[in-house]
């Protein structure tokens, strides 16, 4: 029988959920029964470890998983042979330096001297290296943002993402040094067998994110504009053009990307576009 490639997710936090709705949209099925440790897929040869993010690069490593998905700052931090296999695009968040309300910031080199709390020493010492800083890096596991008011640091540097954490601490956040999102890591030397497994995987993966990031569109359209609609969706291959009843009118459907979406939609109002219609799509393959 073949044997699974073995997934390794976070078991409860951030990244969970985001990682099995990846997967299940993969059309991959399973139970993700979150009491389970381990489980494995009904339809395809896939087996879930569901582990902390922090132990997941170092199992992979250890070739107790294969593959597995991660902040790319946990990824970075722990600096395992690995490499990273795709970007995943979701949990973004940065890791920035922050300062109490009254320290007066002028740029990294305020830091000089200073002790900076971090659980993310190997990143905050690289950054200080390359730009010639010496501070006293204070490794510390969680509650980062209460080390200034309890007088144990007087920096910190810590994952962002809304900031609210730093206000309602007192700290402002004064220098993003490293940005992440998700990623799915793994290691480069796979047997054979589980790289099929993998490459066969990666390809639904890139199916599924590329169909979000586009959406498809449909609409009427004056005739006489059609060479301008081309245009404005050029760089896709050639929209589909149906003829109308009228003549004078053509239907046309086209993929869009989402990034583009809004200016393409004033831009085909502007040529008379009437009875746009937009859907999302589920998947996408070249
Ligand atoms: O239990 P386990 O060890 O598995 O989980 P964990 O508690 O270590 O990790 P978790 O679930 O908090 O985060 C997992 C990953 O999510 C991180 O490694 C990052 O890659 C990513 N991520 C995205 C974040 C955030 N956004 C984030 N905001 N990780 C942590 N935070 C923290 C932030 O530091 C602050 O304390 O969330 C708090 C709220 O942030 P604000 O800025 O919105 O207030
Ligand atoms: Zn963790």
């Amino acid at each position: 029988m073949e044997k699974p490639l073995r997934l390794a997710i976070q078991k409860s936090g951030r990244l969970s959920e985001k990682s099995l709705q990846i997967i299940a949209k993969c059309g991959i099925k399973f139970g993700s029964n979150s009491r389970l440790l381990r489980e494995e897929a009904e339809n395809f040869p896939l087996e879930f470890l569901y582990l902390r993010d922090d132990d997941i690069p170092r199992y992979i490593h250890d070739k107790v998983a294969d593959i597995g998905i991660v902040g790319r700052n946990e990824y970075d931090e722990q600096n395992l042979p690995l490499e990273v296999l795709r970007d995943l695009g979701f949990a973004k968040c940065r890791l920035s330096v922050a300062v109490p309300e009254g320290f007066n910031y002028t740029g990294l080199n305020s830091l000089e001297g200073k002790r900076i709390a971090t659980s993310y020493p190997h990143i905050l010492k690289s950054k200080l290296k390359e730009v010639g800083v010496n501070a006293n890096i204070y490794e510390i596991s969680g509650s980062v943002e209460i080390t200034p008011s309890i007088g144990v640091a007087d920096a910190i540097c810590d994952l962002v993402s809304t900031g609210a954490t730093l206000a309602s601490n007192g700290l402002k956040e004064v220098e993003p040094i490293y940005r992440s999102t998700a990623v799915l890591i793994g290691r480069s030397d796979l047997e054979e067998e589980k790289k099929v497994i993998l490459n066969r995987l990666l390809m639904r993966i890139d199916a599924v994110m590329k169909a979000d990031d586009y959406k498809y569109i449909m609409f009427n359209l004056p005739k006489e504009h059609l060479g301008e609609v081309a245009q404005i969706i050029g760089g896709m291959k050639s929209p589909t053009v149906t003829p109308l009843f009228d003549d004078t009118w053509v239907a046309v459907q086209t993929v869009v990307q989402e990034k583009e979406f809004w200016d393409v939609l004033e831009q085909l109002k502007e040529l008379g576009a009437q009875g746009i219609l937009v859907t999302a799509i589920e998947k996408m393959a070249d």
